[in-house]
């Protein structure tokens, strides 16, 4: 079986409302198709969610690196040779999602052919999720109301909370208005985008120790390198790298630089392929790992949470696996739900998604 076509597909389905964080804001979800067929008719499908203010990437870029330098390097291949198909996508560096949907779809091409699921390939650990839901930048009886609606309506009662605002006690009043709000019972963690300072971030830390949050993700910029190694020997959580600890290599520069002490990986920049290679690098290291969230579609987040169950360590926290509910609309037949705080891997060969051609053709935006 050989790879003939891949096809990028730019569409956009806007937001209900806009989720806002320290580096950026999305309003629409301006993404990408991936479909990756083969000569005996299978087709793979991912999706790729373009982050301009973390990777660079945009749809148009996306687009054309698939067109223009991806797909003629594939085309030939057979969906088995994936370490083929990596070594040359790597002579690139950067554009990864563009590569992780690639890498997806091969994945969902060997699961319809082998007539199994892509989470069992994978691991086979467990058939659901967890799922943790991201609380954007707004007033914080705002956030409360948010985090209060998505609890009372779907179960979940894990919160990553946006923080990084100037000045950094707009952050610690909203998260102690959610504490209380909540009570006890639910796990709160924030997530910076790299928007404090060092200090600022100590401050509000220790402003915080009485919250009882879980985690602290990306408070500053990983390129303050001493001050963040500072900030994260003084945190009295783990502390997750997630923008800045992208592939294997800088996962392994951050840990061993003092820079985290936790991982979070997200199969739109990793795929399958390089997220195994990063879980097994933090299992042999002994460092937690959360399944996080690259503002991802429907689509994505089924590969999401195919990846975290099919895994003991990525099954352990909550995955945040939520943020698609913010979207008018999606391209699956069978939209994802989310019952009890917790999400199925979808059943069937491969990633068990079908693309609705009537939504595809209604989102689609090159025509
Ligand atoms: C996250 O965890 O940071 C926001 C920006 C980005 O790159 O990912 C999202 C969520
Ligand atoms: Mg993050």
């Amino acid at each position: 079986m050989k790879i003939v076509r891949v096809e990028a597909i730019p569409f956009a389905i806007p937001y209900r409302k806009p989720l806002k964080f320290a580096s950026g804001e999305v309003r629409t979800a301006d993404h990408v198709l991936v479909r990756v067929h083969t000569d005996e008719g299978l087709v793979g499908t991912a999706e790729a969610p373009p982050r301009p203010y973390t990777y660079g990437e945009t749809q148009e870029s996306i687009v054309a690196v698939v067109d223009k330098l991806f797909a003629p390097q594939v085309l030939g291949l057979t969906p088995l040779e994936r370490e083929v198909v990596h070594e040359r996508l790597e002579r690139t560096v950067g554009n990864p999602t563009a590569k992780a949907a690639i890498d997806m779809a091969l994945w969902d091409i060997l699961g319809q052919a082998a007539g199994m699921p892509v989470s069992g390939l994978l691991g086979g650990y467990t058939d659901r999720m967890r799922v943790s839901h991201m609380v954007g930048f707004a007033p914080a009886r705002e956030m409360v109301a948010e985090a209060e609606r998505i609890r009372d309506t779907y179960g979940i009662t894990t919160f990553k909370v946006k923080v990084g605002r100037r000045p950094y006690t707009d952050d610690v009043t909203a998260c102690r208005a959610l504490r209380e709000a909540l009570g006890p019972d639910v796990d709160l963690y924030v997530d910076g985008n790299r928007g404090w300072t060092p200090s600022d971030a100590a401050r509000a830390l220790r402003e915080m120790d009485d919250l009882g949050l879980t985690f602290a993700e990306e408070l500053c910029p990983a390129d303050d390198v001493l001050g963040r190694r500072w900030l994260v020997a003084r945190s009295p959580v783990p502390f997750i790298a997630d923008e800045s600890a992208t592939r294997a290599a800088e996962v392994t520069r951050e840990l061993l630089g003092g820079s985290a002490t936790a991982i979070s990986i997200k199969t739109a920049r990793t795929g399958f392929t390089a997220s195994q290679r990063v879980l097994h690098e933090c299992e042999g290291l002994g460092v937690e790992v959360v399944m996080g969230n690259q503002i991802d579609g429907q689509i994505g987040t089924l590969c999401s949470v195919a990846f975290g169950a099919a895994h003991r360590t990525s099954a352990r926290y909550p995955g945040e696996l939520s943020n698609f509910l913010d979207m008018t609309d999606d391209l699956l037949t069978e939209p994802l739900t989310i019952e009890d705080g917790t999400m199925r891997v979808r059943e069937g060969n491969g990633l068990g998604l079908r693309v609705d051609p009537d939504k595809l053709a209604r989102y689609r935006q090159d025509d």
